[in-house]
């Protein structure tokens, strides 16, 4: 397949390129490198030192003597662009990774949120409308997420996208429909991707598009087989206050002896899945797109439900980390239980890596090896999701 990939530079995008290019795909990266100048711009970088793109793409050709293509884009922006590189490159699939994806950055002033919902949903609808326009059969694949659902308890568990209802009707019928799951973001960011679920039924109804959207856990871990192949490859490691996400942030913190950062009484449960196998997930879909006239294929794409303080507990047990706990900057429930279905990838042959086998290999090979190249400084989460809470803070 000759397959693109937006946001090919980024901590899902890189293995996920990899992963599809060792299996012999056609792979082309669209990236315009925006999470590299964030990095700059919070003044912090990957704990795994990252290579420039040019590089990583010639080290893939030295290695595998496999080509990856990349054309610096803006999806958002770039319109005209990406519908000729659509064309011109006779692509049969997309994967959709490039969208500003930490909800702390997304809460942290009127520019951050404003650039999110700009670049998110312009970006979305630009992949949408391009692949109409291109007039070809394209299958896009979309990285969502768990988020959309919102965390509450529910007491059941949470189907993957749509929701069975029965509906009151005239003289005392009961009307079964299928709905999609209400959505209930938690962020701005979270809150852009509702926004892209909508934009997906919309256009897979109105044009057919054929689209799978992943609703995605907190990924965890660092590297696959193929970023493990030279130093050149590994993937990049966020623990800073803002894209640095809980149990990677764990586990570097234990690593430097920093105690574990939970919010509040850590009674918030997510759902995690390793990044090895978010590759597998991403393989799994491309190989099976929904048929022509299908309505949009949604898989809960997670192994695992966890809650924070447990996860605390379970790196602490392993490394002897001290744990705090710290009042919450989000605005979130205290407790949440979560219970998800997903079994369209288990049916389909996904074999989850548990936290049990991956934490200490993790702590081991990334964070202690890394330990020297972590600011303490940019640990703490100082983005607030109101002006109360970072009022507070301030005193
Ligand atoms: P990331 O920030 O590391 O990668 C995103 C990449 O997209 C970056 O390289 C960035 O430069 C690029 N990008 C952003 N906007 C762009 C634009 N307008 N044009 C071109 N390139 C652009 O994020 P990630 O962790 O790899 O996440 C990828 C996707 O997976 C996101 O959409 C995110 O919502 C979703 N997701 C991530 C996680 C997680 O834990 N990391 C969990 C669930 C879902
Ligand atoms: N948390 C702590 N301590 C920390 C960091 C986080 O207790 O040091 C808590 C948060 O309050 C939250 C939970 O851990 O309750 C998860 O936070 P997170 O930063 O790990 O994850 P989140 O903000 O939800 O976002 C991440 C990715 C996002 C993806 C989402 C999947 O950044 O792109 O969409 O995970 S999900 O959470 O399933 O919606």
């Amino acid at each position: 397949m000759n397959i693109l990939i937006l946001g090919g530079d980024g901590f899902c995008g890189w293995p996920t390129s990899l992963h599809l290019s060792n299996l012999g795909h056609n792979v082309i990266i669209v990236d315009n490198l925006s999470r590299r100048k964030i990095d700059i711009e919070l003044e912090v970088e990957s704990l795994t030192p990252i290579m420039p793109i040019h590089t990583r793409i010639s080290t893939w050709r030295e290695i595998s003597g496999k080509e990856i293509r990349y054309y610096n884009l803006d999806v958002a922006t770039q319109y005209r662009e990406l519908l000729q590189l659509l064309i011109a490159e006779k692509i049969d699939a997309i994967v959709h990774f490039a969208e500003q994806r930490a909800a702390p950055y997304s809460m942290k002033s009127a520019t951050t949120k404003r650039y999110t919902v700009n670049n998110n949903i312009n970006a979305t609808n630009n992949v949408l409308c391009a692949i109409v326009e291109s007039g070809r059969d394209i299958h896009l694949a979309h990285l969502g997420t768990m988020g959309v659902y919102g965390y509450g308890t529910v007491g059941m568990k949470i189907p993957e996208g749509y929701l069975k209802v029965l509906i009151p009707g005239q003289e005392e019928q009961t009307i079964e429909r299928e709905i999609l799951y209400p959505a209930n973001p938690g962020s701005i960011y979270h809150m852009t991707k509702t926004q892209d679920a909508l934009m997906f039924q919309y256009y897979n109804k109105n044009d057919g598009v054929r689209i799978t959207d992943l609703h995605q856990g907190v990924v965890w871990g660092t590297n696959t087989p193929d970023t493990l192949a030279d130093p050149r490859l590994v993937n990049r490691f966020d623990y800073d206050g803002d894209y640095g996400t809980v149990l990677n942030r764990f586990l570097m913190q234990a690593a430097v002896g920093y105690p574990l950062t939970v919010h509040g009484t850590g009674g918030q449960t997510r759902a995690f899945i390793h990044i090895r196998d978010t590759v597998r997930c991403i393989e799994i879909a491309l190989e099976n797109p929904p048929k022509k006239g299908e309505r949009v294929k949604i898989f809960n794409q997670m192994t695992e439900t966890l809650r924070v303080r447990d996860l605390a507990q379970l790196v602490s047990k392993l490394t002897g980390a001290t744990i705090s706990h710290l009042s919450n900057p989000r605005k979130e429930d205290a407790e949440n239980e979560l219970h998800v279905e997903n079994k369209c990838f288990l049916d389909l042959g996904l074999k989850p890596t548990t936290l049990e086998t991956g934490l200490l290999l993790e702590v081991r090979d990334i964070a202690k090896k890394y330990a020297d190249r972590c600011d303490l400084r940019k640990i703490p989460c100082t983005s607030y999701w109101t002006k109360d809470q970072a009022q507070a803070a301030q005193q």
